[in-house]
């Protein structure tokens, strides 16, 4: 093959962390020459402009009065073995197991499956909740067994798939990654008095508000804190257990302390503001947010369950604690916002993890080794990812 593969995404467009790797991926694989043609229900987030080598297809979902609900599995089927044969797709990379790998199966099918690869990038909750249920299990097991390549954003998240769904095929461990040219530290005196003044500490939990971040923690670990120093807390994002978050807030007294502007499109001009960024998750196959905090010198109190254990090094670039151990999260917090030099020392530690080994030019290389394995072709290109940072 002279050309550089042409590559189909398909992920969901919400702000969930699959998305935005999905997404991110795409475009620094566009910025590096390849045909990118995304593949989704709605419009993701982050490809709103236009941008060159990127092609977006809306799958278009008939409904029918004798179905329940529309088949938006079939119609992405289709949508995608369209796109792959009148594209010419070599690869059809999908985000997230359910439903996603098992129309991308039936989509490689259509095209014929030496003509079509399928690769299926775990991301979390597809395998550690979603896929696990028992009307998906058979089907998520036979998808991951069946895709050409297979991804986990973590190696917690590989040895889960392994032992969940008793496979033993080869995972290959891509972990998350971050654009630090867009994700740093940035002095914003005039942004931050919008959200604590100058002699308070500001503390940040950013999510889809799911039970699985651990909400009553987050309100818990900053009342103690604030027990012991002006600090204010700002809650980005939405969901379930928002209502419920804000309520504890108030039975703890804290109410009055806490910010909660709802769903935010951009967390780039937000994150930089914080002194610490809370993420204690019942478990955390990566922990995304918590990577671009620390792209931004923001420290992390994260989870210690899941694949945070895997780029945060507790003491030295962020802190890790078990998502019940409130105390030692409020510990933690107060010791690092009591001393300022610690605390830029944490902050310089985790923007140099992030830059050096997350960075998108250091974790696409290893999506287009895999391509390039899958495809049975040659060592990567000289250039790749000469535009990513
Ligand atoms: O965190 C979520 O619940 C959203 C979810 C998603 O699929 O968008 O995030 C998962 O994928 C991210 C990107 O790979 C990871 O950084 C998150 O850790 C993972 N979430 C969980 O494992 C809970």
């Amino acid at each position: 093959m002279s050309r550089l593969p042409a590559i189909g995404i398909t992920c969901y467009p919400s702000a969930g962390g699959s998305g935005i790797v999905a997404t991110e991926l795409g475009l620094a694989l566009a910025r590096s020459g390849y045909a990118v043609h995304f593949i989704c229900s709605r419009l993701p987030l982050r490809l709103k402009q236009y941008r060159e080598n990127v092609r977006y297809h809306e799958v278009e979902v008939a409904d029918y009065p004798v179905f329940e609900s529309p088949p938006y599995s079939l119609s992405l089927a289709t949508a995608m073995a369209e796109t792959a044969q009148r594209h010419e797709l070599d690869i059809l990379h999908v985000h997230y197991a359910i439903p996603h790998a098992a129309s991308g199966y039936l989509a490689r099918q259509m095209v014929g499956e030496g003509r079509l690869k399928l690769i299926t990038t775990l991301h979390g909750t597809d395998i550690t909740l979603v896929g696990r249920e028992p009307s998906f299990f058979p089907l998520t097991r036979f998808v991951i067994e069946q895709s050409d390549a297979v991804t986990a954003v973590s190696g917690f998240l590989a040895d889960e798939t392994r032992r969940v769904f008793s496979v033993d095929r080869p995972i290959d461990v891509i972990p998350n990654f971050v654009d630090t040219r867009i994700y740093h530290p940035l002095d914003d005196p005039a942004a931050r008095a919008r959200y604590a003044a100058p002699d308070e500490r500001l503390l940040l939990h950013a999510s889809n508000f799911r039970e699985v971040k651990n909400l009553p923690a987050v309100i818990d670990v900053f009342a103690r804190v604030a027990a012991s120093m002006p600090v204010r807390l700002l809650l980005l994002g939405d969901g379930p257990e928002r209502e419920g978050a804000l309520a504890r807030a108030a039975e703890r007294g804290v109410a009055d302390r806490v910010t909660a502007p709802g769903m935010v499109e951009d967390l780039v001009p937000l994150l930089p503001l914080a002194d610490l960024m809370l993420l204690p998750s019942w478990h955390e196959s990566f922990g995304l947010v918590a990577l671009e905090s620390m792209a931004c010198g923001v420290p992390v109190i994260a989870t210690d369950r899941g694949g945070t254990r895997e780029f945060i090094d507790h003491g030295v670039n962020g802190y890790l604690h078990p998502p019940d151990d409130v105390e030692g999260m409020a510990a933690s917090a107060v010791a690092l916002l009591g001393d300022p030099h610690q605390r830029a020392h944490v902050a310089d530690e985790a923007r140099r993890d992030a830059v050096e080994t997350y960075g998108t030019r250091c974790v696409l290389k290893k999506y287009v080794e895999l391509y390039d394995r899958v495809l049975g072709q040659g060592s990567v290109r000289p250039g790749i990812g000469a535009n990513a940072s």
